[in-house]
């Protein structure tokens, strides 16, 4: 098995004309993707960033996104892809935990940054500052450094005769942070075999060659679009067409300009948000030509959605089942039956099981219990958590998914609910500690519950449960605005609910499945 850092060389070695990344209107060959990349690892390590260390990534997609990332591979750094949307709160948390020393990031990520009190952090990497802007221009604080993205990789062009060697297999690659049920995130930590055994997976699951082109909308900061999307075109030597963002219009707008796109994954909502925009648009918004595979996961895909998309686009939606820890665990067949509601069963070279929560003993087809997963797939655990990672492996190596579901007489596994409390909004994690630990800080807020409740286009919304102090009602705006200041955007509450008290069993804790119930009612 090889790094997929170490089969990007390959193919820039092999086939260096060969596209690998378009991006509004540039196309990025594998010989000069490759070519980036060293010169980033150089500067980096010029930079006296050693192999281990962390450089995190706290920027939307762009082609300095996967420069930044593959050249900190590179150089033996290990990678903390940051949510752009993530403020204070889950930024201090997360680049004091992981030690963060760079980090890559907007004009916008740094002006956040700098505001922070990370005493690790010594050099913001700009992308998007004025390539005449002086490195004491940039926004820095005392403590870092900014340079912007040209002048830094610049730095790697004097250093080509020193050696860099490629990251081993065992070697870490990324901490992904993954939100925990205490409000703190958790940092999953993945070695480069990890990675390279799930791109190996997937692609040979859903038949991914060369010659297969993506539509890559999702976020690259989480696992969906990087490691499933960006891993995968660059195991296969295939091409990505990288778009900034996710809109719906603009992805039909891209299928029907370009044909050579064969494939495209995305989260729930954006399968609801392109039925949406061909029912707004009309038939002849459908592309001539349609992508040979539509990917779903991070969410449960409604059977109504896929039979609505099997309609209107002719193709039935292969939903798969993923984690931060683990990548992707399983999966409905390419070649065979994709069965709505279910998420399949396991990649090629891994297994999963159902197992009873309390006893971890195998139950048989049809029982509800706990997804235990195993394979090469699986992280090496969390970072500086070892009583964490601990609890999350069973002795004989299966990883702990918190998943609850069942598992058919032929192999679909079904998702019923999850064991920890998690509410998933639009294909993002809600932990909903996090958003009551923030919520308990506003001054109307005596006690405070947040729960999950459907939501017609982000499958689940959050609704905070408050017993106000003094009789004071915030509305939903002041609320929302309070959580925005200090979390990331979309945990915010999009409806407030006020109670008299919230209810309690005999040992005083909150009964969420009664708040879920007040809270769904029409
Ligand atoms: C954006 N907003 C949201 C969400 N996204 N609110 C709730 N839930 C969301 N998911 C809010 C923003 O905070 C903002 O609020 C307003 O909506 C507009 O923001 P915008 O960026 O324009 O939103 P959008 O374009 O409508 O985004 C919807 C989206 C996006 C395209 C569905 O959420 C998305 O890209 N989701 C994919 C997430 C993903 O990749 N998940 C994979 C995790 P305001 O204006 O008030 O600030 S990896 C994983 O789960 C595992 C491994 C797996 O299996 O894949
Ligand atoms: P994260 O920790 O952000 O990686 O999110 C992983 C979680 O997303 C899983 O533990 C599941 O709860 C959920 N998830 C991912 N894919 C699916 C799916 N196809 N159906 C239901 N839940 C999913």
């Amino acid at each position: 098995m090889s790094s997929i850092i170490e089969t990007l060389a390959e193919h820039a070695r092999h086939d260096p004309d060969r596209p690998a990344l378009l991006f509004e209107g540039r196309t990025f060959s594998y010989g000069r993707l490759w070519a980036d990349v060293e010169r980033l690892a150089r500067a980096l390590a010029s930079s006296g960033i050693a192999p281990g260390e962390r450089v995190a990534l706290f920027l939307e997609n762009c082609p300095e996104f996967v420069v930044a990332y593959l050249g900190a591979q590179r150089a033996g750094a290990v990678v903390v892809p940051i949510n752009t949307q993530y403020r204070q709160i889950e930024l201090s948390h997360i680049l004091a935990d992981a030690g963060v020393r760079l980090c890559v990031t907007s004009p916008a990520g740094a002006a956040e940054l700098v505001r922070l009190p990370l005493p690790d952090l010594r050099t913001l990497v700009i992308v998007g500052a004025e390539s005449e802007q002086s490195e004491q221009d940039a926004p820095s604080s005392s403590a870092t450094t900014s340079v912007p993205f040209d002048a830094f990789i610049a730095r790697g062009d004097d250093q080509t005769d020193q050696p860099l060697p490629l990251p081993a297999l065992d070697a870490p690659a990324v901490i992904g942070y993954t939100s925990g049920t205490t409000g703190r995130s958790k940092g999953a930590l993945l070695l480069h075999r990890n990675l390279a055994a799930n791109a190996a997976a997937v692609t040979s699951a859903w038949r991914w060659t060369r010659d297969d082109r993506l539509l890559l909308t999702l976020p690259l900061f989480h696992t969906h679009g990087l490691m499933v999307g960006l891993h995968g075109t660059l195991l296969t030597g295939a091409s990505a067409v990288l778009r900034h963002k996710f809109d719906a219009a603009d992805v039909l707008a891209m299928l029907r300009d370009d044909p050579a796109i064969t494939l495209f994954f995305g989260v729930p909502t954006m399968y609801g948000r392109l039925l949406a925009e061909v029912e707004r648009q009309g038939a002849a918004a459908l592309p001539s030509h349609l992508p040979r595979l539509f990917v779903s996961g991070s969410a449960p895909l409604s059977p109504r959605v896929f039979a609505d998309f099997e309609r209107l686009f002719g193709r039935s939606i292969l939903e798969r089942y993923g984690m931060t820890e683990t990548i992707m665990n399983l999966t409905n067949p390419h070649d065979g039956e994709r069965r709505p509601g279910t998420v399949g069963g396991p990649f090629p070279g891994q297994q999963a099981r159902v197992v009873d929560a309390r006893t971890r003993a195998p139950l048989p087809p049809g029982a509800i219990g706990e997804i235990e997963v195993r394979g090469p797939h699986v992280f090496a655990g969390y970072w500086n958590r070892p009583d964490a990672t601990a609890e999350a492996f069973g002795p004989d190596g299966w990883f702990k998914t918190g998943d609850l579901g069942s598992v058919s007489d032929d192999g679909y596994f079904t998702i019923t609910g999850r064991a920890r409390e998690l509410i998933i909004s639009g294909g993002y994690n809600v932990y909903p500690r996090e958003v009551e630990e923030a919520l308990a800080g506003h001054p109307a807020v005596a006690e405070v519950a947040v729960v999950g409740a459907p939501d017609p286009d982000l499958g689940e919304q959050v609704v905070a449960v408050i017993v106000s102090k003094d009789g004071a009602r915030p509305s939903v705006g002041e609320i929302a605005a309070y959580c925005r200041e200090r979390l990331a955007s979309y945990k915010k509450p999009r409806r407030v609910v006020f109670v008299d008290a919230l209810p309690r069993n005999a040992l005083g804790k909150v009964q969420k499945h009664l708040l879920t119930g007040i809270v769904t009612q029409p």
